[in-house]
């Protein structure tokens, strides 16, 4: 068992019994037009987190460790859209409506994909997920528990809104969770500093937090 340097101590993990967990890594966040520039914000700043979380997917892969991606998305007919998550913000182009990679925010659309940088390989369970949180809505928990599945290391974005709720959902339902603060990133650089401080401050009382280099050293030692 791998114990890794970690906030607020050292975290220790079985290969067999750990999933990475690649939080909404879409083009709907990471590039123009899409949700994220919908919502004002400059998706340049997510995408520092691309090159660390490529490196820390293939170093998962060679490990054997179970990988799953999640996309935040919608029916196409909107049937799984709260009116309220629709009336947010009041945006002249939502989610639903046409943007320049097609409906934002809804699943088969191009902005929905998920990054070709990081883009599943066959056997990796996809969770498509119409809420914020990982867990509401969607088959993830099942999953975890047929795979047996007991910690697991996050990463994805943005770190304070769909890795933390997820990371709280799991939390609440028994997982360990270590967080990597080089493969997460906010369009706001002192929420993610505040979201990552959130996990680890309390002795943990949601989790750990890494830097990607560690789980990476841990899965190449022996132990
Ligand atoms: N807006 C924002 O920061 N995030 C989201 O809407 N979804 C996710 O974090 N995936």
């Amino acid at each position: 068992m791998p114990a890794i340097s970690a906030q607020p101590y050292p975290f220790a993990f079985e290969r067999a019994t750990t999933a990475l967990l690649l939080i909404d890594m879409q083009r709907d966040f990471l590039e123009p037009g899409g949700f994220g520039a919908a919502l004002g914000n400059d998706v340049g700043l997510l995408r520092r987190a691309i090159g660390p979380a490529r490196t820390m997917l293939e170093a998962a892969r060679a490990a054997g460790m179970l990988v799953i991606h999640t996309r935040e998305g919608h029916r196409p007919d909107l049937s799984d859209l709260p009116p309220a998550k629709k009336r947010r913000g009041g945006l002249a182009c939502g989610i639903g409506d046409a943007g320049p990679m097609g409906r934002i925010l809804v699943r088969g659309e191009a902005g929905h994909a998920i990054i070709p940088e990081l883009a599943p390989c066959a056997g990796e369970p996809v969770i498509d997920k119409p809420g914020k949180g990982a867990f509401f809505a969607t088959d993830l928990g099942a999953i975890l528990k047929h795979r047996g599945i007991a910690s697991l290391i996050v990463a994805g974005v943005t770190t304070e809104v769909c890795v933390h709720t997820t990371v709280r959902e799991a939390n609440d339902r028994g997982y360990e969770c270590l967080v990597l603060e080089d493969c997460t990133g906010s369009y706001f650089p002192r929420f993610h500093e505040a979201a990552l401080a959130m996990i680890a401050a309390q002795g943990g009382i949601f989790g750990w937090v890494a830097g990607s280099g560690a789980v990476i050293a841990g899965l190449a030692s022996p132990g």
